[in-house]
């Protein structure tokens, strides 16, 4: 095991880490920007060095900077949260090369996943249900129609280097489909600085559905069960619960069973999610995650695993704890992500926080890394925390939510937490009866 840890990311995620750090006996090394001096994840750390000036590219995505702490404080490993360079393939392979573990899958793997056609051909390959669509990319019209008169219209071209829905069109007629392949090529050059384009049938109301995955590398892996993420806006995810309203065990039982099976032909190492879109019973594979993310809290508490734990022991590497059969699924969960943000607008608001009072109580876990006095800077993202509440069944996990998100104080700046009081007493959150445009349609009609 190792005995010093870096800790390469900053905020609720920082200190998740450290916590399970410090559980496995291990030192930490916190590292921030000088935004970040007074942050709670460089307070709680063993160690910590400043990296440099506000801006990310300078300090939390500089890499010559965080090979530097770790040689100056002798951390055998990083652990590189979410963002940032957690899913940087040459990251993980120039730390291979300097002798510091990587906390996170194989480079390789985080390669091909960061490739969208790459990613659609493995999954194929491995067995994992896909969206119908062109095998590969499309560089031409004539190409293009042909593929669409096969799969049908609506179709939906798409970026191989994109994600988070830039570089995204639809199609509903040859007609539309020259401009579209125009438009998302182009806006893929501008963004990613890579043209190239793929084919999908367009779905029109489907649920996001994502299936957690761990592996040892050594082609041992397990299902987590699934989150579902279909409240989301404008690609940002708000609300997350496990296990999915929309699911029955036998559902549950048989996409588990086929992404797992794939990532033991893999031999995947370390905590993975398997994006999916499901519609009419049916789930189609869009992308994966190779890190951990934001929502995986929602997971631990209907599991009981320590997802982060996990990641440690693999990557130094130990076999998984346990397998399949030691995985049930207890009660139910569901995280609200609290933003530093106008809850209509979603305009960012910076500034000091006055006051500030968590709930608390059995089932509730709040994942933050501000307090009251806390000056949240303008330069990253604006989670300020999150929370997650966990219950026997949904019903009773809705009534703790309520309760919570009452007894929640944020002050001194604007946060999202009237938007969850308002879902939370929304019939069709209570009846679990969303897909992934239903946030945006409800945030148009209360507007
Ligand atoms: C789709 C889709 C419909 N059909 N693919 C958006 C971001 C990217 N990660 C995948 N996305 C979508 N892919 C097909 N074939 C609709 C979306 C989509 C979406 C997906 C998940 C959650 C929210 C979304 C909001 C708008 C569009």
């Amino acid at each position: 095991m190792f005995s010093k840890v870096l800790i390469a990311n900053r905020g609720e995620i920082a200190l998740r880490i450290q916590r399970a750090c410090k559980e496995l006996g291990i030192k930490t090394v916190a590292v921030h920007s000088t935004a970040d001096a007074d942050a709670m994840h460089v307070r709680l750390a063993d160690e910590s060095v400043c990296i440099g000036p506000p801006p990310a590219r300078d300090s939390y995505l500089h890499i010559p900077a965080l090979v530097s702490a770790c040689e100056i404080t002798g951390a055998e490993a990083i652990h590189p949260g979410y963002g940032f360079l957690s899913e940087n393939a040459r990251f993980a392979e120039i730390l291979e090369a300097h002798g510091i573990a990587f906390i996170g899958p194989k480079a390789e793997h985080i390669r091909i996943m960061g490739d969208k056609i790459e990613a659609k051909r493995t999954a194929m390959e491995l067995g994992i249900p896909v969206v119908p669509g062109s095998e590969g990319g499309v560089d031409n019209y004539a190409d293009a129609r042909r593929i669409a008169d096969d799969i049908g219209y609506p179709v939906l071209v798409k970026a191989a280097a994109g994600g988070g829905g830039r570089g995204m069109k639809v199609a509903r007629s040859p007609q539309e489909l020259e401009n579209a392949l125009a438009n998302a090529r182009a806006e893929a050059q501008s963004a990613f600085g890579d043209s190239s384009v793929y084919l999908e049938k367009y779905l029109g109301t489907p649920r996001h559905i994502e299936i957690q995955v761990l592996g040892d590398g050594k082609g041992n892996a397990v299902y987590l069960g699934e989150r579902d993420c279909s409240l989301q806006r404008r690609h940002q995810k708000v609300w997350e619960e496990a296990l999915s309203p929309a699911l029955n065990t036998e559902q549950r039982e048989q996409i588990g069973e086929t992404v797992a099976a794939a990532m033991r032909k893999l031999q995947y190492s370390g905590a993975g999610t398997i994006e999916f879109l499901y519609e009419n019973g049916e789930f189609y594979f869009i992308e994966m995650n190779t890190r951990l993310q934001v929502e995986h809290p929602v997971t631990e508490m209907i599991t009981g695993i320590d997802i982060v734990h996990e990641q440690i022991r693999v990557a130094a590497g130990a076999s998984l704890s346990f397998s399949q059969e030691d995985v049930t699924f207890e009660g139910h969960a569901i995280e609200c992500r609290i933003n530093a943000e106008d809850p209509r607008t979603f305009m960012p608001s910076p500034g000091r926080i006055s006051h500030f009072h968590t709930p608390g109580g059995l089932g509730v876990r709040v994942d933050s890394g501000v307090y009251q006095g806390y000056v949240i800077p303008p330069y990253y993202d604006s989670l300020i925390g999150k929370l997650i509440v966990h219950g026997r069944n949904r019903v009773e996990c809705l009534m703790r939510l309520r309760r919570c998100l009452d007894e929640f104080v944020v002050d001194g700046i604007n946060s999202t937490i009237p938007l969850f009081r308002a879902l939370v007493d929304h019939p069709d959150i209570a009846d679990g009866r969303y897909d992934i445009h239903w946030l945006e349609a409800y945030l148009a009609e209360t507007s």
